[in-house]
């Protein structure tokens, strides 16, 4: 199954999570989330789909933190994580997903790495060698993520490139000919590469946490808030090391 990964950018695991996991996590992530819609309403109404840095967050407790901490590195997770990277993986952070405030507003195709001010050259050789991936939880029905398979270690063609790029008259949200729709039920489990071209499809409120996790190697550590990381007290507390 790994192999699919790697040929694929991606790994669909169907209802991976039993609802006892699920109710763990979910009560944590909806309170998460009222918090975070009234502190950040204006950006929410403007534009924003996802908020960010759960385990970093004053809007949940200190015990409310380590239960993600301990989901973050429960060995389930950790099985696959340890066979997905070439060698140790770092939790990078963690994000919810939901639907834009104005249904009109447009998805975007990208490939994490555009954001990092590298230049195409270092982001062409970069996603060869190093590996962020997305593992997506879900915890409702959505119509989930649209990538390009294989896009995760090979360049794009001309027209994906315009289009993720916004130029010769393409737009990011323009449909791509190699798009394959991975749609998504409560449970199920998502693993796709940052590097991939990619994009989120919205719609039926959508509601999902993706935790990353990213290769355990000096060039992320600039992207890796502290405040994000367990404390050595909350680590002597979790039995696997990804941190
Ligand atoms: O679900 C989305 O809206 C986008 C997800 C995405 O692009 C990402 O996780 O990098």
């Amino acid at each position: 199954m790994y192999n699919h990964f790697h040929q694929n950018s991606y790994l669909y695991l169907p209802l991976f999570f039993s609802e006892g996991e699920l109710a763990i996590i979910e009560p944590i992530l909806i309170n998460f989330h009222e918090k975070w819609l009234k502190d950040y309403q204006d950006v929410y109404k403007s534009h924003l789909i996802n908020s960010h840095s759960l385990t970093g967050s004053s809007s949940i407790s200190t015990a409310e933190r380590m239960q993600l901490f301990k989901f973050i590195a429960s060995e389930r997770l950790l099985a696959i994580v340890e066979n997905l990277f070439p060698a140790k993986a770092k939790f990078l952070n963690t994000q919810l997903f939901f639907d834009p405030y104005n249904k009109e507003q447009k998805n975007y195709w990208h490939r994490d790495i555009q954001y990092t001010g590298l230049s195409i050259e270092e982001q062409q050789e970069k996603i060869k060698t190093e590996n962020v991936i997305h593992f997506r939880i879900p915890l409702t029905e959505e119509s989930g993520i649209e990538l390009i398979p294989g896009s995760h270690h090979q360049w794009d063609l001309p027209i994906e490139e315009d289009t993720r790029l916004s130029q010769h008259g393409r737009q990011p949200s323009d449909a791509l000919e190699r798009g394959q729709i991975i749609s998504l039920n409560r449970g199920d489990l998502l693993i796709f590469s940052a590097n991939s071209i990619h994009r989120g499809l919205y719609g039926n409120n959508r509601f999902s946490l993706d935790i990353i996790y990213c290769d355990d190697i000096p060039a992320f550590k600039v992207f890796i808030d502290e405040r994000n990381q367990p404390t050595d007290e909350e680590l002597s507390q979790l039995n696997n090391n990804v941190f």
